[in-house]
């Protein structure tokens, strides 16, 4: 008995896993072991159905079922980024590797706000598609080099003096730069590039120096206009003097966000 159920559990386990390449992008509902991992309302844990999650880098999506579960039927070799997309709520963006499979994932996704505003929701490549395969960026591009900057107007409405707005970078991978070479998140010898620089209005109000998810740029006040204008250029090879060399990094889930200024007063 105890080995027929042994077996049986073997099955379950190894049946799945043996069908996992043939079946792709499609949700099981009838299969609560396939879908692992679940998107959710962040605010009240409240699972969130017919999410699209996508894989840009491995064309790769699905969409979540009515307890939003969904399964990731791809092949992970190298860091990329997993996006959800869901009407009413802010674009969410992971950069995950091939460990992150190892647990279930939880994503939780907010709601929107007032004051959100999209500037790109999609994974794009800035850069000359020219990098080595240690880059932190390496892997087989499908998405092509939009050019070495990536520009975008929009309008906002003024804010008020007790809130502050901030571009948020929702993923970026590929940086080579220096502090990403000590933190390990590339394995390039001895050769790095500038940040990549963000401006706002013709200024320069931030660098981009490490890889990963939801880096904040606060947009300083009196730079704000009716009509903005905000442009990420990529960094450049610093140790390549016969040719220009642009980082080649990959960006996605750009927003502007509004929000009550933080303030650091202690109260106790
Ligand atoms: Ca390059």
């Amino acid at each position: 008995m105890k080995r027929i159920l042994l077996l049986f559990a073997l099955l379950i386990f190894f049946v799945p896993v043996s069908f996992a390449d043939v079946i792709s992008g499609k949700v099981r509902q009838d299969d609560k072991l396939y879908a692992r991992n679940q998107v959710v309302d962040s605010a009240d844990g409240s699972p969130v159905d017919n999410a699209r999650v996508s894989i840009p880098r491995n064309g790769f999506e699905t969409y979540t079922d009515n307890n939003g579960k969904f399964e990731l039927n791809t092949k992970i070799d190298s860091t990329t980024v997993l996006s959800v997309e869901k009407e009413g709520f802010r674009p969410y963006s992971l950069t995950i590797d091939k460990n992150s499979l190892n647990q279930p994932l939880r994503l939780g996704i907010e709601r929107s706000k007032n004051g959100d505003i999209q500037l790109e929701a999609s994974l794009f490549h800035l850069g000359d598609n020219v990098f080595a395969d240690t880059s932190a960026n390496s892997g087989e591009f499908r998405i092509k080099s939009i050019g070495t900057f990536f520009t975008k107007k929009f309008n906002m409405a003024p804010i008020s003096p007790s809130e502050e707005a901030l571009i948020v970078i929702g993923s970026v991978i590929g940086l080579d730069t220096k502090l990403a070479k000590e933190m390990g998140q590339n394995r390039i010898a001895s050769v790095y590039s500038s940040p990549a620089e963000i401006f706002f209005n013709g200024q320069k109000i931030g660098e981009l120096n490490i890889n990963g998810d939801n880096q904040e740029i606060i947009i300083p006040r009196n730079l704000i206009r009716p009509t903005n204008e905000v442009t990420v250029r990529t960094g450049k090879n610093l140790f390549q003097h016969a040719y220009v060399d642009y980082d080649d990094i990959e960006l996605a889930n750009l927003r502007v966000e509004t929000r009550e200024k933080q303030t650091f007063a202690g109260s106790w």
